[in-house]
């Protein structure tokens, strides 16, 4: 493989192709092997492993003023991630394991941003890295076999493959309210938080949404708020995070056991340290499972679900846990008549992503905080002084957040202006749902790979594994493009539809369509087709997978 515009002396050279071709880039046009969209976890290795590893030219281009994707945009009030942070960061390096000590068992916002700045350096990738360049048009030139992209600043890019890393919720979806416009205070989305410190003290603040950020950032807000009043649209399961500063003497005994949490973490489904033991729940004796849950609950952490493995397939095992959650919702709050408001009855626990917290249904114990059940009395209007209910209800304001999630998995990329072959759009290609195979190739779409994209495991994962894993394979699948000089690599049509149709079917086999309006199944952005993203037979699975289909030669894909 070599660049489309590339001479033979830069294909032999590929770092005075680098320097040549940047310095097209700094006049306004460029040309790569590889232009990648997104600097977050994604973006970053990908650049490191096309780079370095393979001598490709590769450039990113990244819509923020920084890296991180992510978690450069989510900086709300108590943000952040619920895996644990010796887990949640890069096992490709184990320079960069030694060298980075985390602070807590779960990495802040600001914590994680720094890791990935952090990365960036050691890995010397800024130099490739090209910040301010949202991609708002990217087009296949079939007689070129490139693609030519344009960014929202006016740069002019030409690449054979596109490879995108823009992270699976990092759209925001924010609701069309009348009248938003005419609200005196500030709005905020979570997902597009400012950069300058939001002052809330002395303030009356309106929250919608109690997703997992709204519940990440409602105990934070309320603790410097005069007032503050949760707008809820769905009542949610959550499970305490159990956070604390790491002990000492935890990185040490962790960097002396690097290669056993990395095995732990690929042999298991989701992607992090453990694995659910083979016992199911409703078979379990009542004192034994009693105290197994409690001992979940006690512990904290997503690994609270994985106390039994059939709790999302087996709906009499799910009704257990799930009524264990609603009593401790009902123990934590001292009014019973807000704790009903907030005990979830509409779907399964864990068939929405749970979320994990600090203190979430002990904060509506706070005087200043207030609830309002807004699922048959929702939000009419915004009002220059707050928010209006259909019922007439105002509730008055100086800033409201929408905590209301994100258009999620194919919102960023629908963003970008995808055209594929023959002047197919990405958003006619998935206007009844995204279909992909192996949740990186869309056919129609030669050398577009979709890191992290719908019919991945991603999301129901601890992200960097997933991305790892669709990374290492995509690199192997270039470097193979590289040896043969193969300029086209793209999904078959047969393989997208086989994939796409068995990412649903195992979904069925499980509890969790079950929650009709969650972001898994795209339900919760007005209008978007309702279709399970995610795959979800687990990791382990997918990997096993995307290796038997590399080591077959790759069906499902055609190579020219
Ligand atoms: O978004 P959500 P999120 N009017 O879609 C409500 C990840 N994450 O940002 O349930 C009123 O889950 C909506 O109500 P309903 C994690 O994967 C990770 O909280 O649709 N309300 C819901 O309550 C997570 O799952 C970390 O009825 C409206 C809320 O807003 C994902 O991000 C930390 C509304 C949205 O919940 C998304 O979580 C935080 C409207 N028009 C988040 N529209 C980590 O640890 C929506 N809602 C890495």
């Amino acid at each position: 493989m070599s660049n489309p515009q590339m001479s033979d002396s830069q294909a032999k050279n590929p770092s005075a192709a680098r320097a040549s071709s940047n310095q097209q880039t700094f006049a306004g046009r460029g040309v790569y092997d590889a232009i990648i969209v997104g600097a977050g976890f994604s973006g970053l290795y990908q650049l490191h492993c096309l780079r370095d590893k393979l001598g490709l030219t590769a450039v990113v281009l990244e819509a923020g003023d920084g890296v991180g994707v992510t978690w450069y945009w989510n900086r709300y009030p108590g943000a952040r991630c619920d895996s644990e942070s010796h887990t949640y960061c890069y096992y490709f390096n184990d320079d960069l394991l030694t060298q980075w000590q985390w602070s807590e068992r779960y990495p802040g916002q600001a914590e994680i941003l720094k890791y990935l700045n952090f990365c960036a350096d050691k890995l010397d990738l800024r130099r490739d890295i090209r910040l301010n360049q949202r991609v708002n048009l990217a087009v296949w030139d079939a007689a070129a076999e490139s693609w030519q992209v344009e960014t929202a600043a006016g740069l002019q890019l030409t690449s054979r493959f596109l490879i995108t890393a823009v992270g699976c919720l990092s759209s925001a979806n924010m609701p069309d309210i009348e009248g938003a416009s005419s609200f005196d205070g500030a709005i905020y989305h979570t997902g597009e938080w400012p950069h300058q410190a939001v002052e809330f003290s002395g303030k009356s603040v309106v929250v919608i949404g109690t997703g997992s950020t709204g519940i990440q950032a409602i105990p934070v807000i309320a603790q410097q708020a005069d007032n503050l009043v949760v707008l809820q649209r769905t009542p949610n399961f959550s499970v305490p995070a159990r956070n604390a500063p790491l002990a000492d003497g935890f990185h040490q005994t962790f960097t002396q056991n690097i290669d056993l949490w990395r095995q732990k973490m690929q042999l298991s489904r989701h992607g992090h340290p453990w694995v659910a033991p083979p016992r199911n729940l409703h078979e379990t004796p009542e004192d034994e499972r009693n105290a197994i849950l409690e001992a979940g609950w006690q512990a904290g952490g997503l690994g609270f679900r994985e106390s039994f493995c059939d709790v999302l397939l087996d709906s009499r095992s799910n009704d257990i846990m799930s009524d264990f959650i609603r009593a401790k919702i009902r123990d934590i709050v001292d009014d019973p008549a807000t704790a009903e408001m907030l005990v979830p009855y509409d779907h399964p626990f864990g068939t929405k992503r749970p979320p994990i917290d600090t203190d979430y249904f002990e904060t509506y114990n706070r005087d200043n905080v207030g609830l309002v059940d807004i699922r048959d009395n929702p939000i009419n209007r915004i009002e220059a002084s707050g928010v209006c209910l259909e019922d007439g209800t105002h509730i008055a304001a100086d800033i409201i957040v929408f905590a209301t999630g994100f258009d999620a998995m194919t919102g960023a990329l629908l963003k970008m202006g995808i055209v594929g072959r023959d002047r197919l759009t990405l958003a006619d290609a998935w206007a009844e749902g995204p279909q992909t195979y192996l949740g990186l190739a869309i056919h129609g779409f030669p050398n577009l790979l979709t890191i992290t994209g719908p019919g991945s495991p991603s999301v129901l994962t601890n992200m960097p594994r997933a991305i790892e894993q669709h990374i290492d394979w995509i690199t192997t699948l270039l470097a193979r493009a590289k040896a043969q000089s193969i300029t086209l690599v793209e999904a078959e049509l047969s393989a997208m539809q086989d994939w796409t149709n068995h990412v649903t079917a195992v979904a069925n086999d499980t509890l969790l369509p079950r929650a009709g309006h969650s972001w898994y199944l795209g339900a919760n952005v007005p209008g978007k087709p309702r279709v399970f993203m995610p795959y979800c037979k687990g990791l382990d699975v997918f990997r096993a997978h995307c290796e038997q289909v590399a080591a077959d030669g790759y069906p499902g894909f055609s190579f020219c």
